[in-house]
Formats: C-alpha cells, sequence, structure tokens
C-alpha cells in the first residue's frame, strides 16, 4: 500500500456524486424508449430509488431534479420527503427544450414573447431553490439554428446575455447559477453555447456567482477535457460535472465505461488541486440515461467507477510527479501517473465503505436487499416517469 492510502481513504469517505432524478425513469433514443418493470410514477419514487443508491455507496446522498420532470405541488413537502428518506435536492435543472414554443429556440429565441416564456421557466426553477434548499441552478440550452442564415449568430448571444443577466439578478446570495455547454443537438449548424469558452466569456461577466458546468459527453471526439478541467479551476470557475461517457456523441453512458482513463485524467486535475471534496463547491453530478440496464443498479455502478477512478487519481504520488516534472522527466513523470492508474484499488474502495458501516460490494447488497422485487410488484398502475422522447 502506497503511504497515499491513508489520505485517498479520507477524501473518498468525504465524497459526494449527485444522482440525477431521471436516470430513474424509462429512457432511450428517439428511436425508442424501453419501459422497464419498477420504474418510478412520480418525484417521491424517483426520491425512493435514489436513497437506494445513497443508502448502498454512502456517496450519493443528493439528488438533481429537472423541471417540468419532477414538477409537484408543494416542493417543501418533496425536499422534507428527501430528508425523510436521507437525501436532499441537489442541483434543479431547468428545461427549455421540450415545448413546441422553443422550436426555433428558447432564451436565444427570435420573438420576445418565447424568450420571456423561457426566462419566466428559469425564473420558476430559482423559487423551486428557495422551496427546496437547494443553492444550484444548472442551465443547458439546447438553443441554436440548422441552417446558414437561419438567424443572427451574434444576435443570439445578445439575447442569451440578456436572459442570463436576469436570472443571475434573481440568484439569493447562497445560490449560483452552473451554465453547461454542448457540442450540437438538437441544434446542427450553430449552438448558441458551444464550448466552454462561450460558457465561460457568459459566466465571467455574470459574475462570481456563475460558473461553467462541464458535460462529459458534450464534446467533439478527442477533445482534451482534463485541459479545460485545469483551466477553469485555476480560473475559480469550474462549478460542476455531469458525468456519463460517450463513445460517439451524447451517449449517456455510464461514467467510467467507454473510457475510465479519461475519468482518471480528470479527477488528478481535481486531486492535485485538492478539489474532491463538497468543500471545493464543484458539484460532482452523474447525468446518465439507463437505456438497456436496471436503473438503480446502473447508478450504483456508477458511483463505484466514480470513486474507483477517485481513488486512483489519489494515489498520485504528487511529489516524485512534480519532481520529474522539474528534472524534464518525461518518462519518469508519465510513469508516476501510471503507476497509479494500474494500482487495483478496488480493495481500498471496499475498505472505505465497510469503515463507514456499509456493505463491501454496493451491487451486491442492493441485489440481496429485494427492493428490485418489491418496486416490481409495488408499482403496478399509473404512469412512469419518463423524459418524454
Ligand atoms: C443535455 O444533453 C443534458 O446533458 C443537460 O444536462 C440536460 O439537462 C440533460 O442532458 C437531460 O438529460
Ligand atoms: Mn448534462
Amino acid at each position: 500500500m502506497s503511504d497515499r492510502t491513508p489520505y485517498a481513504q479520507q477524501v473518498l469517505a468525504g465524497q459526494s456524486i449527485e444522482t440525477p432524478s431521471w436516470a430513474f425513469g424509462n429512457s432511450g433514443t428517439r428511436f425508442k424508449v424501453f419501459a422497464q418493470q419498477g420504474v418510478p410514477r412520480d418525484p417521491y419514487e424517483k426520491l425512493a430509488d435514489a436513497a437506494q443508491v445513497h443508502k448502498y455507496t454512502g456517496a450519493a446522498g443528493s439528488v438533481a431534479l429537472h423541471i417540468p420532470w419532477d414538477r409537484v405541488e408543494d416542493y417543501g413537502d418533496l425536499a422534507r420527503h428527501a430528508a425523510a428518506l436521507g437525501v436532499r435536492i441537489g442541483t434543479i435543472n431547468s428545461n427549455t427544450f421540450q415545448d413546441d414554443d422553443y422550436m426555433l429556440g428558447s432564451v436565444c429565441h427570435p420573438d420576445a414573447k418565447i424568450r420571456r416564456k423561457a426566462a419566466d421557466h428559469l425564473l420558476e426553477c430559482v423559487d423551486i431553490m428557495d422551496a427546496t434548499g437547494s443553492d444550484t441552478l444548472k442551465l443547458w440550452f439546447a438553443d441554436g439554428t440548422n441552417y446558414p442564415g437561419q438567424d443572427s449568430i451574434a444576435g443570439r448571444q445578445d439575447r442569451l446575455a440578456d436572459v442570463l443577466a436576469e436570472v443571475y439578478e434573481r440568484l439569493g446570495d447562497d445560490q449560483r447559477l452552473l451554465l453547461e455547454y454542448k457540442l450540437f443537438e438538437p441544434s446542427f449548424y450553430t449552438t448558441d453555447v458551444p464550448d466552454w469558452g462561450t460558457a465561460y466569456a457568459h459566466c465571467l461577466k455574470l459574475g462570481p456567482k456563475a460558473q461553467v458546468v462541464i458535460d462529459t459527453g458534450h464534446h467533439a471526439p478527442g477533445v482534451n477535457i482534463e485541459f479545460i478541467v485545469a483551466f477553469l479551476l485555476r480560473e475559480g470557475k469550474l462549478g460542476g460535472f455531469d458525468f456519463n461517457s460517450r463513445f460517439y456523441a451524447d451517449d449517456d453512458l455510464m461514467v467510467g465505461a467507454a473510457d475510465p482513463f479519461q475519468l482518471f485524467r480528470i479527477l488528478h486535475e481535481l486531486a492535485l488541486r485538492d478539489a474532491l471534496l463538497p468543500a471545493s463547491g464543484i458539484a460532482y453530478m452523474l447525468d446518465q440515461c439507463h437505456n438497456i440496464e436496471p436503473k438503480i443498479p446502473g447508478q450504483i455502478r456508477s458511483i463505484m467507477n466514480v470513486q474507483e477512478a477517485t481513488a486512483k487519481a489519489l494515489l498520485v504520488d504528487h511529489d516524485a510527479l512534480a519532481a520529474a516534472q522539474r528534472a524534464g522527466d518525461v518518462l519518469g513523470a508519465n510513469a508516476v501517473l501510471m503507476d497509479a492508474y494500474n494500482t487495483d484499488v478496488r480493495p481500498l474502495v471496499a475498505e472505505v465503505r465497510t469503515g463507514q458501516g456499509l456493505a463491501a460490494d454496493p451491487l451486491a447488497a442492493y441485489a440481496a436487499s429485494g427492493y428490485a422485487e418489491e418496486i416490481k410488484a409495488a408499482r403496478v398502475g399509473g404512469s412512469q416517469a419518463g423524459w418524454g422522447a
């Protein structure tokens, strides 16, 4: 065992990764949404499932909501329900992409009435933050165009800036907004927030309560995400992550499934700056859809993947790395990283769990609990939650 093991175990014990409420509902592609048995019918049942992920991992104590998918009568009541289950409401995610009015965009739409509607939705999300105790608003805009000449590229930036400024003004002292970028989809010619630079420029103008969120599936193939992490972290503008993995585009597969080495490299940049714990202010979240795998185990597996990549990142010997870098020892520096990456950290992470009174294997413990059978039997009738594609 490396002498960084106790430190790694201490950080892992305090790590927190938010689960997305929508991961528990049915999802799919534009070709087919496959329904699964036992899927939640409402946000209350989604929180119950999310609480299971926390129960077996000890690391998923907050749950992201997506409005209007998680719209309820009484948000205070929903927050109390979460607390009774041992979890809390995390980020509030807006949705300005599933209304016919948004065909040509939302906050960047050429028609002021549609922009007003979208802005009002974002303000409603801040009201929901007030009611649930959430401190983070997460904004992703599907806005963009499909054809050259369709709309003014610069004009759309002006409209975006205006709405963002209005929402920023509405935030309370302890609240912030995270702006998410995405290369393309659903727009194919221009996207109004396509990359971290655009998101960063808007956040910089807005002020300290605006930061960038990195969804790991939102880049062109081959983009060096850890560079973006290092840059934003240095600038104090890294607000959080939507973790998932991709083989082609925005696949929303389980984090660490496609490229565990990339996840390690990202987490290494965060470990270098001691930014892995909640005190760093970075919101670590999953943003995934489990189209063909069972949802609760899919989330548990994802948390485990993040924990294992984190453990490897924490084992990197920073002193040896810095010494090799100073000496210009290219191979030596690379070897320090690879030694950590190639360590089997599963026993270390299991020890953290047992130290917290949890089972060493969360997936086995969940399977043995009978919860999956229980919800299949109980959740009959009603309409299953889904993201409505
Ligand atoms: C967009 O693709 C995105 O990553 C945003 O975070 C949305 O809120 C989320 O997916 C919905 O699944
Ligand atoms: Mn996302």
